[in-house]
């Protein structure tokens, strides 16, 4: 007999129907996993065409846009565009808001198509990160940046793994892996194992002496607990703390040497980094902190691109890092 898994598909279309929603959601996500696929694919075969080089030009953030980045920024629009479901998006990729289907949409869209560009010119996991917030229906809409506690979903594709996970406002995160027909299937729900003896640490290691003196005294006191992970790319490193618990954590940098080069606000974006990954950290029983100690999905954003420090994971290791922030 062969054994067929329950697909992403008809995972939500049960989901939603057991919580009475609409199909337009569905609609927005085989968007978003159209989109994916097809970066996947790009991505597999970039080397190749020679698509994983530097483009020659800047993002918004003055970093080299590779060129791998604009095709992925390009796939995702014409899909949420195609969806008519999405009001306006928010990407890594462009400073503006895009604008997409600003009177008919329902959702807002943050993402970032290509996240982890060190790991590009290598052919090595990148992420595609979302989260989505829902338009209010009644009343004046101003809603395009939304703090991560209004997200009603937030996800993530690593690439080129052929795994997705996705977290629902109070219904669970979960992950599913790719079959033989490219299908998403076989959902698996996440739950941070409570078991220290499994928790990892993940951060980079060659900023240590720059994060403040707290945080550093925080790291010589627990570091050798846990096993030590860092790949590099946000969405490689969670899915890890997911499946094994522990923390990632990319603290403000302000003590470096050369003080241009501190980053006191952190590095990570809100909308389209930090808040997805509190999301479905949250949604597997974990949680999320900026270098205050405040929960990563209060944060009110003020602008599309806004930074944060991150410390996210494990509940009690994440707590326990509070209270130094918080001091
Ligand atoms: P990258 O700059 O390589 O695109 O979004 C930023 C991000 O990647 C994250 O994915 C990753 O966790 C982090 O930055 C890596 O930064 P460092 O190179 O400073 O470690």
């Amino acid at each position: 007999m062969i054994r067929f898994e329950q697909t992403f598909m008809n995972f939500l279309l049960d989901h939603q129907e057991k919580h009475n929603r609409t199909y337009h959601f569905l609609i927005l996500m085989d968007a978003l996993i159209s989109a994916a696929k097809h970066i996947e694919h790009y991505y597999l075969t970039g080397a190749l065409k020679g698509n994983l080089g530097l483009a020659g030009n800047v993002n918004v953030q003055g970093e080299d846009v590779l060129r791998m980045d604009q095709i992925a920024q390009e796939i995702t629009v014409h899909y949420l565009r195609a969806s008519g479901r999405v009001i306006h998006a928010i990407s890594e990729e462009s400073e503006k808001i895009i604008p997409i289907n600003t009177e008919d949409g329902r959702y807002f869209v943050y993402f970032d198509p290509l996240d982890g560009s060190s790991n590009v010119p290598h052919g090595l996991p990148v992420g595609f990160l979302f989260g989505i917030a829902k338009r209010n229906l009644e009343g004046s809409e101003d809603g395009h940046l939304r703090a991560g506690k209004d997200y009603i979903a937030a996800g993530m594709f690593v690439i080129p793994t052929g795994t997705f996970t996705l977290a629902l406002k109070d219904a669970g995160t979960w992950r599913f892996h790719t079959d033989e027909t490219m299908d998403f299937v076989k959902p698996t729900r996440m739950i941070l194992s409570e078991d220290a003896q499994e928790w990892e640490l993940s951060f980079n290691p060659a900023h240590r002496h720059t994060y403040a003196e707290n945080v550093q005294n925080w790291i010589e006191q627990n570091e050798r607990k846990y096993v030590f992970r860092y790949l590099g790319s946000l969405a490689g490193d969670f899915h890890r703390i997911l499946s094994n618990g522990g923390m990632f954590m990319y603290p403000a940098i302000v003590n470096d040497p050369n003080p241009e080069k501190n980053r006191p606000h952190g590095k990570l974006r809100l909308m389209y980094e930090a808040a997805v990954v509190a999301f479905m950290c949250q949604e597997a029983g974990g949680t999320a902190v900026d270098e205050t100690g405040t929960p990563t999905l209060d944060l009110q954003p003020k602008e599309p691109h806004q930074r944060t420090a991150l410390y996210v994971g494990s509940k009690p290791l994440v707590d326990d890092i509070a209270r130094v922030l918080l001091r």
